[in-house]
């Protein structure tokens, strides 16, 4: 009966035909019915577990369902729900991810994001691969060095990536500009007054690392990862896609072998006054810096592609207000974030957060997406089709998050910069 079931299914012995016994259990079925929430998703003992807030309160609406069904059964139900939630989780429960990142700083949307990431209690971060996008390589790979010494997770390893990509630079954008106009945002490339070359790290304010970057690249590791692991891991890209592109060209199972890719990156028609989208909507930056690499990464066979666009990016904001909220924090995490917040979309957050808890999306579509490659005026340029239009040669088809649940999600992210950081110790 779901009882015993339900006791064993906390047991990670459990082999997925037995999970599929409790399943099958009437009662529970019904309880989970009655509270809104399907006893399918609740299955599998993992991600009953380690969902965290959104599959705890359907659990707590199923208890109370299964209360009216048997008043007699409530305090053991919530006996095994107080010792589930109260378990620290293992390892193996949680969810296996590397963030690949162009990870400038300190603080911003690269950092924060990862910051959520890493301080959420469900995740196994695997390591934090670094590529060149908002900034050069070398510099992103220092803050993330600084960052993880605050928080207390320098077990972390930082694997630096790419520093250039597969065929774009910024000579050849200097020269495109001549003959297609502008293009105002350009990352490493354009950022800071004056922009610097990639092997500069300018003063960091918030001070050099002590600790060292891992002896390997990024695509290796990415190619190590997902062998020894394969279907597990979820791969975190919040940054331009070449050091995907490097392992899936070293490894062409690469794709194949992940468990899914969270994409922050495109843009298809976004409602703004950012003049950086309101004459070139389909431009968006991780996208278009490396334009090849995405296109190589778009057309891997993933089992899954979810995707946050510059069109629901734009409905988030970093403002005063949500930095005031962060900054009531104590903790390391909050006052890092407080100290260097800028004023900015939540673009790389939103993606980190809904991968957490997918119900703070309230609307997606599929669609196929891809990279123009043409050098030129569309270089680097989103492109879509419906899924009645498939192109001739395409990845699968990606899940783009159209809309969201703005109160919930700043209501969790704030949460998750301000609490204490899982596993975190002193240097
Ligand atoms: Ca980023």
């Amino acid at each position: 009966m779901w009882r015993g079931n339900w006791f064993e299914s906390i047991s990670p012995s459990l082999d997925s035909a037995e999970k599929s016994d409790w399943t099958a259990n009437s009662e529970l079925n019904q309880a989970t019915d009655q509270a809104g929430c399907s006893a399918t998703a609740l299955a599998p003992v993992y991600p009953l577990i380690t969902r965290g807030a959104s599959i705890s309160g359907c659990i707590i609406r199923a208890e109370v369902s299964l209360n009216m069904i048997s008043q007699n059964r409530i305090a053991i139900a919530l006996l095994v729900v107080a010792m589930v939630f109260a378990s620290p989780l293992s390892a193996q429960q949680k969810r296996r991810l590397i963030i690949d990142q162009d990870a400038s700083g300190p603080g911003g949307t690269d950092l924060q994001a990862v910051l959520a990431l890493v301080n959420s209690p469900e995740t196994d971060v695997l390591g934090i691969t670094v590529m060149t996008g908002d900034q050069w390589r070398d510099e992103e790979v220092a803050h993330t060095l600084r960052f993880l010494e605050i928080i207390g997770r320098t077990d972390i390893p930082v694997i630096p990536g790419a520093v250039f990509p597969l065929v774009n630079s910024k000579e050849e954008i200097a020269q495109w500009e001549k003959q297609f106009g502008k293009v105002i945002y350009q990352g490493a490339w354009n950022r800071g007054k004056p922009a610097h070359g990639p092997w500069e790290i300018p003063p960091m304010p918030e001070g050099a690392p002590s600790t060292k970057a891992a002896n390997e690249d990024a695509a290796h590791f990415l190619v190590r990862m997902v062998r020894k692991y394969p279907h597990e891991i979820t791969i975190y890209e919040g940054g331009p896609l070449t050091n995907l592109a490097l392992a899936q060209t070293i490894d062409p199972e690469f794709a194949s072998l992940a468990k899914e890719l969270i994409l922050m990156g495109g843009s298809i028609h976004p409602v703004t006054d950012n003049a950086e989208f309101t004459l070139t909507p389909h431009r968006e930056f991780n996208l278009w810096m490396d334009p090849e690499a995405s296109r190589r990464v778009l057309r891997s066979a993933w089992a899954r592609i979810v995707v946050t666009t510059v069109d629901i990016s734009v409905k988030t904001r970093m403002d005063k207000a949500l930095t005031a909220e962060i900054a009531k924090g104590t903790t390391p995490s909050a006052k890092y974030v407080a100290k260097y917040a800028q004023d900015s979309f939540l673009w790389d957050e939103l993606a980190a957060v809904a991968w957490l808890d997918p119900t703070i999306i309230t609307r997606t579509t599929k669609l196929y997406m891809d990279v123009s490659i043409d050098h030129g005026p569309t270089y680097g340029d989103t492109l879509v089709w419906a899924p009645g239009e498939k192109p001739a040669l395409s990845g699968p088809l990606v899940e783009v998050q159209e809309d969201l649940n703005k109160g919930k999600f700043y209501k969790e992210f704030v949460q998750l910069m301000m609490r204490a950081t899982p596993d975190a110790h002193q240097l």
